[in-house]
């Protein structure tokens, strides 16, 4: 039979390209195993959660127990599966709720990979197989008041007292902060910028909690104050003296957004063509007006596209190809698309897409941190910027 013949797979909206095949059976079965999850423990609740501003701390142990944290490390209890598969489960997570994927991601790409990448074997042995598990959770505090895209102008500061150190000043807008066994802090030394294991307890530490969020209300942000702790020397990651240490961290969580991105901008798309062809206005079905199939029609391009440069990026991680300039294209790109889909979506739904009772809004607002954290729409423009012309803008 010729191509030509050959009957096409019929066209499933909800996998316009059939990106599907791209994929193999283990990844699909991870994938789906993850998305089960989701329909069954975090849809049915979040939008209670995202109202009452919390997160179970017990969705940890259950994160834990789906095997999704730390998913692409090596050893100490994780499971060392491919990049691709960490961003399938990161898109999952995500279409469930961006609080998620950031509860997976500050644990496994930002807490867990800092002692995995930077630590030392005692740390590793000490955190990595309990947060693995769910059983402890960690944070990561990089940002400040007064340093936020500009994470070099910290003034967190450490020093040496003996074999000890002494770390103070005060971190901001921390995802997990309160509800953290283990803060990694960094923090501006004689040596560089380096990174510190502060457990929850220790004497001048404390934590408060961001409240009045209108975004990643299914999340705990929390602020740090460290008033003049003092840590052991085994307290620090011995391999990290430089920006270098955070942002390599960075590069992970990042990459695990871009894939997620998409997994809100689906769940929005799909409310919205689900709605559209119950909704009645002059009698007909309002998917049945042509500016609403235009919309219907630029979403799912904007969905498949996105996954497609996923997909693609997650490809050349696996492949040892991926740079962090790649990373900033795909974070940029994709959420900025799940933003401009959000936002059509909402519209699609009318007044109905206001409430709770459809994910949208929630999706909606949420990205609104999204394209914040892990370095601003502004930031990535520039680091592709900067990778395009040569010439660095930031300063
Ligand atoms: P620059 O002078 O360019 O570099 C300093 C050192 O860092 C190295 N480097 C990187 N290394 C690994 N990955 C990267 N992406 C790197 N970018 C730079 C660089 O080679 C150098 O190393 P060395 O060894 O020579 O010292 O640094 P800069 O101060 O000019 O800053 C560059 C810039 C603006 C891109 C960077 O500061 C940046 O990315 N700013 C954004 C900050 C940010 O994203 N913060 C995120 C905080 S964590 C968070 O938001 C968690 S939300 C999680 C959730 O809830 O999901
Ligand atoms: P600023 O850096 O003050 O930027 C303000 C504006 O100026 C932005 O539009 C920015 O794009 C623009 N701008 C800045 N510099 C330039 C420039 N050179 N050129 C052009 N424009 C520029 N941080 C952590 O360390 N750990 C966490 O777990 C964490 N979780 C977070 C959770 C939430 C819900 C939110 C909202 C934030 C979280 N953050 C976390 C902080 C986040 O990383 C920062 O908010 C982000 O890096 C931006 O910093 P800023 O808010 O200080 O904005």
């Amino acid at each position: 039979m010729s191509a030509r013949t050959a009957a096409p797979d019929a066209i499933r909206p909800t996998d316009f390209l059939g990106i599907d095949h791209l994929l193999s059976e283990e990844e699909r079965g991870i994938r789906d195993t993850v998305r089960a999850f989701v329909r069954d423990r975090v849809l049915p609740n979040v939008g209670d959660w995202f109202e009452e501003a919390t997160i179970p701390r017990e969705l940890a142990k259950e994160l834990g127990d789906l095997g999704v944290l730390g998913m692409h490390l090596e050893g100490y209890g994780c499971a060392g599966t491919s990049a691709t598969a960490y961003g399938l489960a990161c898109l999952e997570l995500e279409a469930g709720d961006s609080g998620i994927r950031s509860l997976v991601s500050v644990q496994g790409s930002l807490a867990m990979y800092a002692i995995h990448r930077w630590g030392s074997e005692e740390q590793k042995q000490e955190w990595l197989p309990r947060m693995a598990a769910g059983e402890a959770i960690g944070c990561f505090g990089l940002t400040e008041p007064d340093a936020g895209s500009d994470p070099g102008a910290m003034r967190t500061y450490a020093k040496r007292d003996g074999d000890d150190w002494i770390l103070h000043g005060q971190k901001m807008w921390i995802t997990n902060g309160s509800l953290a066994d283990v803060a990694v802090v960094w923090a501006s030394t004689d040596e560089g910028v380096r990174g510190f294991l502060v457990p929850k307890g220790t004497k001048g530490f404390t934590t408060q909690d961001i409240h009045k969020k209108m975004s990643l209300r299914a999340s705990i942000t929390s602020e740090l104050l460290l008033d003049e702790v003092r840590l052991p020397a085994s307290a620090m990651l011995p391999e990290a003296n430089s920006l270098r240490g955070p942002l390599s961290c960075l590069n992970e969580a990042r990459y695990g957004i871009l894939w997620g991105a998409v997994g809100a901008a689906r769940a929005c798309f799909e409310s919205a063509l689900d709605y559209s062809k119950t909704r009645m206005a002059f009698g007909k079905p309002i998917a049945s007006f042509q500016i609403q199939q235009q919309k219907l029609a630029n979403m799912a391009l904007e969905v498949n596209r996105a996954n497609l440069l996923a997909l693609h990026l997650g490809r050349m991680k696996d492949n040892g190809q991926l740079r962090p300039e790649h990373v900033s294209m795909g974070k940029l790109g994709n959420v900025n698309a799940a933003l401009d889909v959000a936002r059509t979506a909402r519209q699609v739904l009318g007044a109905n897409g206001i409430t709770l009772e459809y994910p949208v809004i929630r999706h909606m607002n949420n990205l609104e941190s999204v394209v914040t954290y892990e370095g601003t729409a502004d930031v990535h423009a520039l680091v592709v910027g900067g990778a395009l012309t040569g010439i660095q803008a930031f300063r």
